[in-house]
């Protein structure tokens, strides 16, 4: 006979017990994120979870992508997409962080079934049988891990074992899947983004929006100098991480080889790519994390990579390409690194500029940026002082700052230092839009008020409104650089960063860090942060830092490695450096360090 939803569900629980070197299972700052090994219990569980989460929602479709981003390669992990195509509701959270350790399937199936009587509007009535469940889509993804493939099949399993309809995208990556379940439920999109729920419709969508952004640079007249690309910006090195990303832009270049021989000359760059899977181990010394932490070149895997390099334009993206930063060598060698506070800059005072240019005062859409802790502090200095914009600080983590730059802003910039972000647009935007139709009918495509209108109405459709997306926003940062005639040196040049420093250390139980709301704080250990405030005092005596940003540093537990991170910043790289030293020897004694000490 065939076994009943619930045996079978119980079967694969039992199957893939909870490892006995784990107390708990956590959610941290982008969903369960593990050694590999430890992994399947979990998994087994969020394919179930992700089906429930389909059905709590009438059967909208949602996401698990996995992946564990910028982890070394032997770490898996689960993000999970909410039918909006952002991350999980916080609500829900707490829903799978109790699915995940529930001590076994008896528990596990009790709990499935509260929740479906709670929120399904069928309810089940004790009873999962697939016939009274509402509709159930799950979309899965993932990264080039060798683990993920197994992983994915067991999250696969779980969900067709509750009822769900799965759809398996295969390899993609994190920003994809994120697309995929936001076009999947079509209402949640404005009618200005065509819907396109694959991954050939994706890119398509994108690629035609980039090449209408660069298109507005070629009709001349004032602030239009972007008609011919320079010699260092003509041709795009990727470093893919050994990645997922290295895979899925080469399909850019393809689109960009078509539109040219269909005769689009409007300046669509070379892509280079370098560090594709297997060519090294990933995120290892390459990739936005490695780069923008060591604040260093990545090395380069892929033998043909060299003479590439000597083009100068670089962009690194990160394991799941959620990540971007930028970087080149100046002509005396010397490296520069453009993060995603230098993006946020250049980024919304494009987009300021050309809404000023429909709307001189500047007050039909309220536009901000939201930066976290990591930010440096010339970047929100000039944002406020130059950009003249309003700046947020919230946490760490997407799910933070995508909220806060909804909630703040009609068109809320949002990108953390690590190059993590994107641009949000809401319901204000698009009535401006709307209106700034009406009103330049009939202008001449040359009038800029006409160019600023062509260029905003594509901005949502090229900038991923789910989710940061290392491949969206290299389209967006390379359009604006042509738009402006700018090179990497000129952008680099808007401010100078303070000399920062980043670190980790690793201690018995980094939970008993706690920190206040924007975690520009440590709240417990209690001692912590005084002992903090004081080296910082003991630095802003000795550097005297005029007018700019004092010297600063904090510490967090973070939500994806078993580690404490460190940030400091000072006027010199000295400072920088000592205060982050002292910062890791104060964690070090004061919450249990493991190991040997840190070194200065
Ligand atoms: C994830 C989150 C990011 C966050 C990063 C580091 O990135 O999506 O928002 O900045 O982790 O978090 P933590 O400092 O807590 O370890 P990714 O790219 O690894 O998914």
């Amino acid at each position: 006979s065939t076994p009943s939803p619930d045996a079978e569900l119980a079967a694969l629980i039992d199957a893939h017990p909870k490892p006995s070197s784990l107390s708990e299972y956590s959610y941290g700052t982008a969903g369960f994120r593990y050694e590999a090994s430890l992994l399947p219990c979990v998994f087994v569980r969020m394919g179930i979870f992700a089906a429930l989460r389909s059905a709590s929602l009438g059967g909208e479709e949602v996401g698990a992508m996995i992946t564990a981003s910028h982890n070394a390669e032997p770490d898996n992990g689960m993000k999970l997409a909410d039918s909006h195509g952002g991350m999980l509701d916080a609500a829900w959270e707490e829903h799978a962080v109790s699915l995940a350790n529930a001590p076994d399937s008896q528990h596990a199936l009790a709990l499935i079934h509260t929740l479906l009587s709670q929120h399904t509007s069928t309810g089940d009535g004790g009873n999962s049988s697939k016939k009274k469940l509402p509709k159930m889509v799950v979309h899965i993804g993932r990264d080039t891990r060798s683990h993920s493939l197994p992983l994915a099949a067991l999250v696969i399993r779980a969900s067709r074992a509750m009822g769900a309809t799965v759809i398996d995208h295969g390899e993609v990556t994190t920003p994809q899947l994120h697309h995929f379940v936001m076009h999947a439920n079509g209402h949640m999109l404005p009618s200005i983004i065509p819907q396109r729920c694959n991954e050939s419709g994706y890119c398509e969508i994108m690629a035609m929006s980039y090449a209408a952004l660069l298109r507005t640079g070629s009709v001349g007249g004032k602030g239009n100098v972007g008609k011919q690309r320079l010699h260092s910006t003509s041709t795009l090195v990727i470093d893919g991480a050994c990645g997922i990303g290295a895979l899925k832009i080469n399909q850019f270049q393809h689109i960009f080889e078509k539109l040219r021989a269909e005769g689009c000359t409007v300046g669509l760059p070379t892509l280079h790519t370098v560090n594709f899977p297997g060519d090294g181990p990933l995120n290892d010394k390459c990739g936005a994390e490695y780069v923008q932490k060591q604040q260093l070149p990545p090395r380069l895997y892929t033998p043909s990579s060299k003479g590439a390099v000597s083009k100068r334009y670089m962009t690194s993206f990160d394991g799941d390409a959620d990540r971007i930063v930028f970087h080149f060598e100046d002509e005396a060698g010397k490296f520069h690194l453009l993060d995603g506070d230098k993006i946020a800059v250049l980024v919304s005072s494009f987009i300021q500029d050309e809404l000023r240019c429909i709307d001189p005062e500047g007050k039909a859409v309220k536009c901000g940026v939201v930066q976290t802790a990591y930010a440096n502090g010339s970047s929100t200095l000039y944002l406020k002082n130059v950009v003249k914009t309003n700046v947020v600080i919230a946490k760490t983590g997407v799910k933070f700052v995508h909220a806060a730059a909804h909630h703040h802003f009609d068109v809320g910039v949002y990108f953390e230092a690590n190059g993590h972000g994107t641009v949000l647009f809401g319901p204000k935007f698009y009535d401006f839009i709307s209106a700034a139709d009406a009103k330049l009918r009939g202008t001449s495509r040359h009038n800029r008020a006409n160019i600023a209108l062509r260029r905003l109405r594509v901005l949502p459709a090229l900038v991923n409104q789910s989710v940061g997306d290392a491949m969206s926003d290299m389209m967006l940062v390379d359009a604006i650089l042509f738009l402006r005639g700018w090179d990497l040196s000129t952008w680099s040049k808007l401010y100078s960063d303070m000399p920062s420093k980043q670190a980790k250390v690793k201690v018995a139980d980094r939970s008993i860090i706690t920190t206040n709301e924007n975690e520009t704080a440590a709240v417990a250990p209690a001692a912590l942060q005084i002992a903090l405030q004081a080296a910082m005092d003991d630095m802003i005596s000795q550097e005297s830092s005029g007018n700019g940003p004092k010297p600063r540093c904090f510490v967090r537990p973070s939500g994806t490695e078993d580690a404490v991170r460190v940030y400091a910043e000072a006027n010199t790289q000295k400072g920088a450096d000592t205060l982050a030293y002292e910062a890791m020897m104060l964690i070090y004694k004061l919450c249990g360090g493991v190991g040997a000490p840190p070194q200065p």
